[in-house]
């Protein structure tokens, strides 16, 4: 497959196996970028069955010579970050390549507290967080009293950053949950330790993209998370904190459309959703079951149980329509084999109407019926095909009627967690 500038996203609500696709096209890149979101994410790459779980540091680390820029619109737990370096360092992974935007904001402990109480507070209402930090760290940015990977290299800096709006965030903490306060000087020394660790990597981004831009080097941006869990067109409020679809590409790694080629949108043969909200072709019982034991469908980064259901066509459209995909990454075929029939949602039935789109409302959202097209199974193994044609008829007929149905080609399918386990359609 020829690359250019992609951006892979996620075409559900995340975990559609964006690890594993950005690890393959990250043989041809020359910088890879995280754009969005932090250690919420979690990305698996398997490599001759060793099984590595990102949650920051992006998926082409594997490649040693390609540059793994970790963008200025991420948020970074530092704490977390030198721990994932120390696992890749343990598995002999060269990560010299890596690299961390100066003006990416940093997850405080306060944030990760606050995360907590929040969720907590909501009740009925919680969201279903991964209670990283990550909504309380995009907040303070927001309102612009966060602290950046800049300010832990300098102490007075960090002091000067800190004090103000520590002194909110303990009364918040103290007053409003009933917890106990941080103390500023720990807080200074922590983080100023791991500024210094992590230093060597801290770089100007902007310089980093466009220097490889200019040299017309293949970048690839990388998403986290998924399309419907994005802030401004996802099913908010139960959301993530960050944009996932593909124009989170331009302002979280600061590049403008015009650098980006190609688009490409992962989606799982069927559908996934982990915490809470709305989720029309969700399963019940047996089946649903079964495709979490037989997909291992389970937080890579909070090991929750993930929400199972048939894919939805409504939403694969919706995801062409705002990320703007060029093609799709079909993942998890081989999750499917065992199926005496398989089912796709084509519309939905909301009240007396028939709909075939996303509806903006998600109390609306949350009415809808999906309404399905029945496919019969293949009731065979897929896992070791490795062209199109090895593929089951009946398999086939499935891949050809989700093209259709979305509107756009499949570039890639995929059978199995490994790098070899994929056919690459063009
Ligand atoms: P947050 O923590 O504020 O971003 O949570 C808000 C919503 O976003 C969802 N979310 C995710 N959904 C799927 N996968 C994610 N990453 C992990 C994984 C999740 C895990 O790879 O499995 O381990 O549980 C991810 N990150 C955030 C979250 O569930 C909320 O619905
Ligand atoms: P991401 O967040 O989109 O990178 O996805 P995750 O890593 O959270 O979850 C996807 C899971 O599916 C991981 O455990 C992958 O190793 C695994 N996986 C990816 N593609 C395939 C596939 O085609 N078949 C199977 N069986 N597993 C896959
Ligand atoms: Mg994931």
């Amino acid at each position: 497959m020829s690359l250019a500038n992609v951006v892979v996203i996620g075409a559900q609500w995340g975990d559609e196996g964006k690890g594993k696709i950005t690890d393959l096209l990250s043989r041809s890149a020359d910088v890879v970028v995280r754009y969005q979101g932090g250690v919420n994410a979690g990305h698996t790459i398997v490599v001759e069955g060793k099984v590595l779980k990102l949650h920051l540091i992006p998926s082409g680390i594997l490649y040693p010579s390609t540059i793994c820029l970790i963008g200025p619109g991420t948020v970074v737990d530092p704490k977390v970050m030198l721990s994932e370096l120390d696992m890749l360092i343990e598995n002999s992974i060269d990560i010299s390549g890596l690299q961390l935007a100066s003006t990416a904001h940093v997850t405080m402990p306060y944030h990760k507290i606050l995360d907590q109480a929040i969720e907590q507070r909501r009740g009925d209402n919680r969201i279903g967080t991964t209670c990283r930090g990550i909504g309380p760290t995009y907040t303070d940015k927001a309102e612009r009293i966060g602290i950046r990977v800049i300010d832990l290299l300098n102490e007075d800096q960090l002091r000067k950053r800190l004090l103000g709006p520590l002194k909110e965030k303990n009364h918040l903490l103290e007053k409003v949950y009933g917890l106990q306060p941080l103390d500023a000087e720990d807080i200074i020394s922590e983080y100023i330790d791991y500024g210094r660790r992590l230093a060597p990597h801290v770089v100007d981004s902007t310089q980093v993209i466009h220097q490889a831009a200019r040299s017309r080097k293949n970048i690839l941006f990388e998403g986290a998370q998924g399309t419907l869990l994005d802030l401004d067109h996802g099913t908010y409020p139960y959301v993530t904190s960050s944009n996932p679809v593909s124009g989170g590409a331009c302002t979280g790694a600061g590049v403008g459309p015009t650098l980006i080629d190609r688009v490409i949108g992962v989606a799982k043969a069927y559908t996934t959703r982990v915490g809470e909200g709305p989720f029309p072709t969700e399963l019940e019982g047996q089946l649903n079951d079964h495709l979490c034991a037989r997909g291992n469908e389970f937080g890579t980064t909070t090991g929750r149980r993930r929400r199972c259901g048939w894919f939805d066509g409504v939403i694969g459209r919706y995801a062409v329509d705002v990320n703007g995909l060029d093609c799709l990454a079909i993942t998890k075929l081989d999750i499917l084999d065992d199926l005496k029939e398989i089912k796709v949602c084509v519309a939905y039935q909301l009240d007396d109407r028939r709909i075939n789109y996303f509806p903006s409302s998600v109390e609306d959202f949350a009415k809808c019926k999906p309404i399905f097209k029945t496919f019969p199974g293949w009731q065979s193994s897929t896992s070791d095909c490795r062209c199109l044609e090895e593929l089951p008829e009946n398999a086939m007929k499935y891949l050809r009627f989700l093209a259709e149905l979305m509107e756009v080609p499949i570039a890639i399918v995929s059978l199995g967690a490994n790098r070899d386990q994929t056919i690459v359609v063009e």
